[in-house]
């Protein structure tokens, strides 16, 4: 493993980056890895490193300790020089979604506790998500009189429809990894004790996939969602074009023909 040379050193997070995986861990595990203003600096350049190193081809994301993220940490909204929330969206959650979501390389939300708030919001952020057996899900913005934010207004009901999000943003409801397998919130539910590996095991396989195809098809999926299907056919075909005339494209065939593994480069 190696901290990232570029980026100042984290104080608040982990990154660690290992067989073309960078691993992201909220690190403050003594308050549920809620999010401070140095947490959430450190996790847009965290982000931001990642964009700018091509070596890394997925990335881990998850929580030390007993939760994933309690959202918003409370105790600095009393602090008197708390920026306003709508600055505080706008200036620091808004752009750590954003780059979630622009990333290239996939991102795999490694779910081990409790994801509360925008900690949710983060979880709805990744690409793909694996939870561990205790895992929960809650939009506790209701709660405390807020409207859930941080992209899970526009994430959520894509992910487990209207009406599911619609009980667990209007409600409050906690919802458990088991029903978050059943609604599709999550890819699988596993052990606690082998999340870490299979969420490795999951990276591992992204990285060895053709990068060009997997930011393409990243962005088609998001896509999707704001246009009809003639559309979607024209734009798989402009995507297909991009990563026909890759070499990664000319290699996997090859490989297949030649029935051995694929050497992907990002070419
Ligand atoms: C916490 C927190 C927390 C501080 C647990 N802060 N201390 C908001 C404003 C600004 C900009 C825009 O966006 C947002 C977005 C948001 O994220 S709003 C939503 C913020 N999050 C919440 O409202 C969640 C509040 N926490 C909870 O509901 C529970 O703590 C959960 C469900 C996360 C975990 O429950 P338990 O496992 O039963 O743990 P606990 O409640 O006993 O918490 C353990 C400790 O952590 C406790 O402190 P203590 O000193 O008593 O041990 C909590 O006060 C503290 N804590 N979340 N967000």
């Amino acid at each position: 493993m190696s901290a990232d040379r570029a980026s100042p050193s984290y104080t608040t997070l982990r990154y660690e980056v290992a067989d073309a995986i960078a691993t992201i861990t909220l690190d403050r595990p003594e308050s549920l890895n809620t999010l401070t203003v140095p947490l959430k600096v450190e996790l847009l350049a965290a982000f931001r490193a990642v964009a700018r190193d091509r070596s890394v081809r997925a990335v881990v994301l998850t929580g030390a300790g007993r939760a994933f993220c309690a959202g918003q940490d409370l105790k600095e909204r009393l602090e008197p020089d708390a920026a306003p929330l709508a600055v505080e969206l706008r200036e620091r959650y808004n752009p750590i979604i954003a780059a979630m979501r622009a990333l290239d390389q996939p991102i795999v939300g490694a779910i081990n506790g409790v994801a509360a708030g925008a900690g949710a919001a983060l979880a709805f952020a990744c690409d793909i998500r694996l939870a561990a057996e205790g895992a929960t899900f809650v939009l506790a913005f209701g709660r405390i009189g807020l409207v859930p934010d941080s992209g899970s207004t526009w994430l959520l009901p894509r992910l487990v429809g209207p009406a599911k999000a619609a009980e667990l943003a209007l409600v409050g409801e906690t919802m458990s990894a088991a029903d978050a397998e059943r609604f599709g919130l999550v890819a699988r539910v596993v052990p606690a004790g082998s999340l870490d590996e299979e969420a490795r095991a999951t990276a591992v396989r992204l990285a060895g996939l053709a990068p060009v195809a997997l930011a393409l098809t990243k962005r088609a999926l998001e896509r999707s969602w704001s246009i009809d299907l003639d559309t979607a056919l024209e734009d798989e075909a402009f995507r297909q074009g991009i990563a026909g005339a890759t070499a990664d494209h000319a290699e996997g065939i090859a490989a297949f023909l030649e029935k051995r593994p694929p050497r992907f480069t990002g070419e």
